[in-house]
């Protein structure tokens, strides 16, 4: 690998070269944009990052879930590189190209379910969603859209509605797009009658607030990230989301998956979907799928994708090449190293560690959980009144980024801390980062 896979502090962090950078930063770039760690980055592998001082830290957010087969994995900079200098872009909407279509072939193979189906590719994740919502509004005739508490599904003007979460992403940036409607989200640890009750109570919820708020009639598809992402890696009751989708299918309202942060191995599957056996109409991706380069698709049912007319949907950049070249790279990583295989093999060694915080600290971890390389832990003031601690989340997030760790936060409540190491991370570094982990855990009490 052209880093060298360990950890290695030679100035405080951030040093001195980053510091000045971000003095750059603070002068030319909007202060709405923020960094949670403004260590700058020169190189990138496996599961370490070198900043401009020199510092290798180890990675446990890899760019919020998308260097999953590793930062500048080969098979992506290989791909990237030919294509660089075959062509760089045509426009797919003017003169084609095979590596739109063989993305698209894949997205068809791999996605959850045998059915015929199609898909379109885009930049970002929140163009994505913006255009499975488009389809379903089109394919249906129908107007409302169902997410739910917790959601996160991007920052655009529709996306801002759909998202839950008013600070930072929606905080006066409104009036928002109309037909949005927000039921309860099966989440287990913070279910009012508890987690026992919560498959059957939020599914009831769920109902409820479809059947009196938008009518079913009226419902063209439920949105819904399987596991989670933003709003606190939440993972929902075994059974639930197919309970969900069943109903959905009933009441011939589109299922869409949001699985642009649980997508492409990152859970121990292709897709968390395939976990519960769910098959959606329509899935969003991004992130992890292109190793790093903006891409996103829709795909969805054959006749549902196929019903929009032509011209319906597009952009100028949607499946650029280079960005495709990655992301067939990357595909083809996670199926010749099986990261789905190694996704697994990290959840065996994160929860045990996880775990046993939880039970030396039973008052302050109030929950572990997630899935494959996609894991949470839930700090509270105390295990009676589970109130969130989202300063204590922070204190140890800054004690990590400090010690060498990139770290992410995530949640609501901001007091859940997340982890998405890149799935070509070493054991040695993983057990190195918990390590650091624990120690900030612990010298923050
Ligand atoms: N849907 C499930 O996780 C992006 C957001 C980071 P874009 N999550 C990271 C931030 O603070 O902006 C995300 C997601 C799910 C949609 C999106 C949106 O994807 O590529 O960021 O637009």
């Amino acid at each position: 690998m052209s880093v060298e896979q360990h950890r290695q502090l030679v100035t405080e962090v951030p040093g001195p070269r980053s510091r000045a950078l971000h003095e750059r930063k603070v002068a030319a770039v909007s202060a709405g944009v923020g960094t949670t760690l403004p260590v700058y980055v020169e190189r990138a592998a496996g599961g370490v990052l070198v900043d401009v001082d020199g510092n290798h830290l180890i990675d446990f957010g890899s760019g919020i879930a998308v260097t999953t087969v590793g930062n500048a994995a080969p098979r992506v900079v290989e791909g990237v590189q030919q294509q660089v200098a075959d062509f760089t872009h045509t426009c797919f909407m003017v003169t084609p190209y095979e590596e739109y279509v063989s993305v698209c072939e894949k997205l068809g193979e791999l996605t959850p379910g045998d059915h015929q189906k199609r898909s379109a590719l885009f930049n970002s994740g929140a163009e994505a969603v913006e255009n499975a919502v488009k389809v379903a509004r089109h394919h249906t005739g129908r107007d409302a859209i169902v997410v739910f508490d917790h959601a996160y599904h991007g920052r655009t003007n529709l996306t801002m509605a759909l998202t839950a979460k008013n600070m930072p992403y929606k905080h006066r940036f409104g009036p928002f797009a109309g037909e949005v409607y927000r039921a309860p989200m099966a989440y287990p640890y913070r279910w009012p009658g508890g987690a026992e009750a919560c498959a059957d109570e939020a599914f009831e919820a769920f109902v409820s607030t479809v059947h009196t708020q938008v009518g079913e009639d009226n419902a063209a598809a439920v949105l819904i990230e399987p596991i989670q992402g933003e709003g606190g890696f939440i993972v929902p009751p075994p059974g639930w989301l197919a309970r969900v989708a069943e109903w959905c299918r009933e009441h011939g309202i589109l299922l869409i998956a949001d699985e642009i942060q649980t997508g492409f191995a990152r859970t121990g599957d292709w897709f968390a979907c395939d976990h519960e056996g769910v098959v959606p109409d329509l899935i969003t991706t991004a992130k992890g799928m292109a190793g790093g380069l903006p891409l996103a698709g829709v795909t969805g049912r054959a006749e549902i994708m196929d019903s929009v007319h032509t011209g319906g949907l597009g952009g100028t950049y949607g499946g650029n090449p280079v960005a495709c070249a990655a992301a067939l790279g990357a595909i083809e990583t996670m199926q010749a190293d099986d990261l789905c295989g190694r996704a697994r093999e990290i959840e065996a060694l994160f929860l045990p560690r996880l775990r046993g915080l939880a039970e030396r600290h039973p008052d302050r971890v109030g929950d572990v959980r997630g899935r494959g390389a996609m894991l949470a832990i839930e700090l509270v003031t105390d295990a009676g009144s589970r109130t969130p601690d989202a300063a204590l989340t922070a204190a140890v997030h800054q004690a990590c980024s400090a010690s060498g760790l990139v770290t992410l936060t995530c949640g609501t409540f901001g007091n859940v801390f997340r982890f998405l190491p890149p799935l070509s991370i070493g054991d040695d570094l993983m057990e190195e980062g918990l390590d650091l982990f624990e120690a900030a855990f612990e010298n923050a009490l």
